[in-house]
């Protein structure tokens, strides 16, 4: 093994204390991971494959109120300029514009409302290592309600959407026509607006998700132990993995993954945050490196 113990012993956290481990590596063989609901439909249904990178690391930043209002009004703006129609009179043209208008701005709207519903999975169907690992990095309830704002917001979008096909058809004068296209728009803008507080949650939880840990299903060792006894280092020299070392304790705050080969066997390590034994007062950091050996 190209790695040798650390040889400054006034670093450790027990310095007077030979027995103390440098670290624990738990070889966890079972898979316990992949528990039942792996295979099960809903897993399916939210898009994973075998691996959850993607699940995580992959989720788009999701944009502001003000960012979704600008691009749907934008796109529907270019939208009514591009597009040739037949119409006999002014009226049967401005009709015609005002629908395609309102209708690409909506249409925008349930696009990206469609993605994020999809990006962000729901916890309850996920492996149980990842829904703990969840319930420690978030607040779970805030997570779900999150998903569901976004859901009803999508919803309420699709009926302005029927809404207005129907005030423009019967609509026979421009300035009705212009007052229905006003109010129509600004209830899309204020549906989005509300939506504000839910969107700026959601990008924090997507910039917490990325950093979990890729984990496949395959035999699996933690390397755990108290901080700043070289758990990262051990990590980094087995695999190809990159993750921050420093000097100081609590380096690492969330679990970082790597992969050896043994023969043809390919192992998983997960780098876990320094714990001090103290499974009573664990801060969120230290929870996910129990979460870790747990699982
Ligand atoms: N001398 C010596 N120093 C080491 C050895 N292994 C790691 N170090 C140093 O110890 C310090 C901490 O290393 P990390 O790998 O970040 O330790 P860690 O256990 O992951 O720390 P936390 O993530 O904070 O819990 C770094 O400055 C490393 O360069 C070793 O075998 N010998
Ligand atoms: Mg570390």
């Amino acid at each position: 093994m190209p790695y040798s113990l650390r040889s400054s012993p006034s670093m450790l956290p027990h310095e007077n204390n030979e027995t103390t481990p440098r670290w624990i590596i738990i070889i966890n063989v079972t898979n316990a991971l992949f528990d039942a609901q792996f295979k099960k439909r809903q897993f399916v249904r939210i898009g994973m494959n075998n691996e959850l990178k993607k699940q995580f690391q992959h989720i788009p930043p999701v944009e502001r109120a003000h960012q979704l209002i600008e691009i749907a009004f934008r796109t529907a703006q270019n939208k009514g300029k591009n597009t040739r129609i037949d119409a006999r009179t002014n009226f049967d043209y401005t009709q015609q514009i005002d629908t395609i208008k309102i209708e690409t701005a909506v249409n925008i709207v349930i696009e990206r409302l469609k993605k994020i519903e999809q990006s962000f999975p729901n916890h309850e169907y996920l492996p149980t290592f990842y829904k703990e690992l969840m319930s420690i990095t978030l607040d779970l309830d805030k997570y779900a309600n999150a998903r569901n704002k976004i859901q009803h917001t999508r919803e309420r979008c699709e009926k302005l959407q029927v809404i207005a096909a129907k005030r423009f058809e019967t609509t026979r004068d421009a300035k009705t026509l212009e007052n229905r296209k006003r109010v129509l728009f600004g209830r899309l803008s204020s549906l989005i607006k509300r939506a504000e507080n839910t969107l700026i949650f959601l990008d924090d939880a997507r910039k917490i998700m990325r950093g979990y840990p890729s984990i496949k299903n395959l035999p699996t060792a933690a390397i755990a132990g108290f901080p700043n006894v070289g758990k990262t280092t051990l990590l980094c020299n087995l695999s190809t993995a990159q993750a921050e070392i420093a000097e100081y304790a609590f380096t690492t705050k969330s679990i970082n993954s790597g992969f050896i080969a043994i023969g043809s066997q390919e192992i998983q390590l997960l780098d876990t945050p320094g714990t001090l034994a103290r499974p009573d007062k664990m801060n969120p950091v230290e929870k996910q490196a129990y979460c870790a050996i747990r699982h």
